[in-house]
């Protein structure tokens, strides 16, 4: 079937599903005194981001990756507090759970985020609204948590539905629906047009996905790369045929930056390298995966690059750790050559939610301490194996 030609009369039916206010939601859970209030969960401490935070706080501009020092500002009387990572995980797997039996065709995304294929399950749940319905009441009844639904023919449509059903609601799209529905909304609704794309956007004075797909092919080749302009204009029209599950867990998870001029200084590289750790460290959070390792990547003036990489002492998912970890790393590389950089990255590898097997040990509040008798339990489990499967 060629890329843009649709059938009306078979159009799948494809629900994205989104927890709201997903790590909130789970703390609400366990202290009641949350609920109603503005709460803020993420790093407390001077370098803390802001993971995510309740609808009541996000009315004053608090959001997800903003520094917490920043959220205080904007909502002094927030509630701020430090997640518990493990126990998000094992709630996403229960909720996960909870889904498989609606559909057999499950394709999770995130920690708190999946796509489901409910095509001819009429008969069993009703209309898909009925459906959606049935679904967020099964999420709700176990885990008390409120969940979105969106409602689409394509992953896509029924991504950016999901979006208009937040927060607690459901919204169904139709194939020929899309179209109209898409083209009001600014270019950054549309999964996968991110900061640079939309600025490149920007510049062709393009800001709508209505713009956006009538817009001349030629500058958006130039705009967007010659071989993503016309699939990029197919999903601002809301065509999108890919299937379901075409995703592969990523092995890895990296970020880098190129300076505009080569630089030296130690406190300018540390500050991109905090940016690029806390970058690294929410995409692997929101995989609901733990990483064994970090690496750096640095590329000096003359072209010659080198990477160093390291272990941590057990698996983990932290911006700190990351951090402590790359930063340790840029400070021995620059002992051993001061020259001016001119491009730093760091990536995360070995993830995998097998690290999780952690968690009876994480609970232990010596395992932060280094000279614990949890780490060197940590180190004997999983030090050698680490090494030996290298990136799972
Ligand atoms: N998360 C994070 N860092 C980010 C974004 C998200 O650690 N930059 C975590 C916290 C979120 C969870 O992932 O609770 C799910 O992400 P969502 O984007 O789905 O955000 P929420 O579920 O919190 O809110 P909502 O989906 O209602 O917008
Ligand atoms: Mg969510």
């Amino acid at each position: 079937m060629p890329d843009d030609s649709i059938n009306f009369d078979k159009e799948r039916v494809i629900f994205h599903i989104d927890l709201d206010a997903f790590y909130v939601e789970v703390e609400r859970q366990n202290d009641p005194n949350l609920r109603g209030k503005a709460v803020v969960i993420g790093g407390t401490g001077p370098r803390g981001v802001v993971a995510t935070a309740s609808y009541e706080a996000r009315k004053f501009g608090v959001h997800s990756a903003m520094a917490t020092a920043v959220a205080r500002r904007l909502c002094p009387t927030a509630i701020f507090m430090r997640g518990n990572h493990e126990l998000y995980r094992n709630v996403s797997k229960k909720f996960m759970n909870i889904l498989r039996e609606y559909s057999p065709n499950v394709v999770p995304v995130s920690v708190d985020e999946a796509y489901l294929d409910m095509t001819g399950t009429e008969r069993l749940y009703g209309e898909p609204i009925d459906a959606a319905d049935t679904i967020r009441k099964a999420v709700r009844d176990a885990l008390g948590l409120p969940a979105s639904i969106g409602i689409g023919p394509s992953k896509l449509v029924a991504k950016v539905s999901s979006e208009h059903a937040k927060p607690d609601g459901v919204f169904q799209v139709r194939q020929q629906e899309a179209e109209a529905f898409f083209a009001p909304q600014p270019v950054r609704n549309l999964p996968g047009i991110g900061p640079k794309a939309g600025e490149a956007l920007a510049k062709l004075q393009i800001s709508t996905l209505g713009e956006l797909a009538t817009a001349p092919i030629g500058p958006l080749r130039r705009a967007l790369g010659p071989n993503n302009a016309a699939h990029v204009q197919r999903r601002a029209r809301g065509i999108d045929n890919a299937p379901l599950r075409e995703r592969v867990k990523a092995k890895s998870i990296s970020a880098e930056t190129t300076f505009e001029t080569d630089v030296s200084s130690r406190s300018e590289l540390e500050k991109s390298l905090k940016k690029l750790c806390e970058r690294v460290g929410t995409r692997l959070r929101k995989s609901g995966q733990r990483a064994r390792g970090a690496s750096i990547k640095l590329r000096y003036g003359d072209f010659t690059t080198i990477t160093r990489q390291r272990t941590f002492q057990a698996p983990g998912d932290g911006d700190q750790l990351i951090y402590d970890t790359a930063h340790a790393l840029l400070v021995t590389a620059m002992r051993q050559r001061g020259d001016a950089i001119r491009l730093i990255g760091v990536g995360v590898s070995g993830l995998g939610e097998q690290a999780a097997q952690l968690s009876l040990l994480d609970q232990n509040p010596m395992a932060d301490s280094d000279t614990s008798e949890a780490i060197d339990t940590i180190r004997d489990r999983f030090g050698s194996e680490s090494i030996s499967r290298g990136s799972v």
